[in-house]
C-alpha cells in the first residue's frame, strides 16, 4: 500500500483557490444588461465553489515541470470551463436528470432549464475564448487538443456512448470512459505540456500517465458510488444500478475493483518512470485520487 502524502491535499487546496479566482475573474466584467448579468450568475453558479479542480491541478502540475504553471492558467481555466459544461448538460432531465451537484440543486434546479443549456453553450464557447489569450503559435494547438477532447470522438462521444450502450462488458465500459472522462484528463497532461514546450518523449509518456489516471478515476468513482451514502457524494443513490449499466464494481465486486485500481497505478507509476523531471506530484495524485471521499 502506497502512503498519501500530506502534502498532496495542501497542494490541491493551493491551486483550487487560484484556480476559482481566475475563473470568478474569467467571468467578468459583469453586463450591465440583465439578461446577460443573469446568464453570467447561471455560469458562475456552476463554475465556482466545490469542484475538486482536479484537471486544472493535472494540467498546472504538469506545465510546473518545465516551469511553466503561472502561464498554464488560462489554459486550466478554459479546460475547467469545459468540464463545467458537461457536468450542467449532463444533469439535465434529457440526460441524467440528476437534482444535485456537488451537494446543492443542479443548475436547471436552481434555475431552469433553458438557463442551464446556455450555461452549458456559454461555458463551451468562453474557453476557446480564453484560449486566444495565448500566442497564435500556442492558441491553435491548444484550441485544437481541447476541441479534440471535448467533441464528437472525445467527451460528445463517450456520453452517447454511455446513452445509447452497445455492450455491457468490460471493453465498452473502458471504450466510453476513455472518451466521457479519459479524454479531458489526457488534455490536461498534453496542454500542460504544449504550454510548458515539454520534449516529445516526455509528452508521451505523460499521456501514457493521464490514460491509466483516467481510468483510474472511473473506477474510484465507481468505488465511490458503492461506498459512500447519496447524500456524501451529493447526488441520487442507485443511479446506475437504476439504469442497469454496468460498473468495474457490478463486474469485478468491490475487492476485485480495488486490485484493478492498483494495477492501473502502478501501470501509471511506470509511465512517469519515462519522464526527464521529477514527477512525485503526479505521482501523489495516484495515491491521493485513489482515496478520495468525493
Ligand atoms: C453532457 C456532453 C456531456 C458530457 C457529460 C463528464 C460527463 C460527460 C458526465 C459526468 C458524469 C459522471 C458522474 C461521470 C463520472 C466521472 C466524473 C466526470 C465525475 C465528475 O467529475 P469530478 O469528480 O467533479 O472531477 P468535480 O465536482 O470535482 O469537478
Amino acid at each position: 500500500m502506497h502512503q498519501i502524502p500530506t502534502d498532496i491535499a495542501e497542494r490541491l487546496k493551493k491551486r483550487a483557490d487560484a484556480v476559482e479566482l481566475a475563473l470568478t475573474k474569467a467571468l467578468a466584467p459583469h453586463s450591465d444588461e440583465a439578461a446577460i448579468a443573469r446568464l453570467q450568475e447561471a455560469m458562475a453558479y456552476a463554475l465556482t465553489e466545490g469542484g475538486k479542480r482536479m484537471r486544472p491541478f493535472l494540467l498546472l502540475e504538469t506545465a510546473a515541470l518545465y516551469g511553466a504553471d503561472e502561464k498554464a492558467m488560462p489554459a486550466a481555466v478554459a479546460l475547467e470551463m469545459i468540464h463545467a459544461y458537461s457536468l450542467v448538460h449532463d444533469d439535465l432531465p434529457a440526460m441524467d436528470d440528476a437534482d444535485l451537484r456537488r451537494g446543492k440543486p443542479s443548475v436547471h434546479k436552481a434555475y431552469d432549464e433553458a438557463i442551464a443549456i446556455l450555461v452549458g453553450d456559454a461555458l463551451l464557447t468562453e474557453a476557446f475564448v480564453v484560449l486566444t489569450s495565448y500566442e497564435a503559435a500556442l492558441a491553435a494547438p491548444l484550441c485544437r487538443e481541447l476541441a479534440l477532447a471535448s467533441g464528437m470522438l472525445g467527451m460528445v462521444g463517450g456520453q452517447m456512448m454511455d446513452l445509447y450502450p452497445e455492450g455491457n462488458d468490460e471493453a465498452h465500459i473502458i471504450a466510453l470512459q476513455a472518451r466521457k472522462t479519459g479524454a479531458l484528463i489526457e488534455a490536461a497532461v498534453t496542454m500542460g505540456c504544449l504550454v510548458g514546450g515539454a520534449p516529445e518523449a516526455d509528452t508521451k509518456a505523460l499521456r501514457r500517465y493521464a490514460r491509466q489516471l483516467g481510468l483510474a478515476f472511473q473506477v474510484a468513482d465507481d468505488l465511490l458510488d458503492v461506498t459512500m451514502t447519496a447524500e456524501d457524494i451529493g447526488k441520487p443513490a442507485g443511479r446506475d444500478e437504476d439504469q442497469g449499466k454496468a460498473t468495474f464494481v457490478s463486474l469485478y465486486g468491490e475487492d476485485g475493483t480495488r486490485a484493478k485500481l492498483a494495477q492501473i497505478n502502478d501501470e501509471a507509476r511506470a509511465a512517469l518512470a519515462d519522464v526527464s523531471k521529477d514527477t512525485q506530484v503526479l505521482a501523489d495524485l495516484l495515491e491521493w485520487q485513489a482515496s478520495r471521499t468525493n
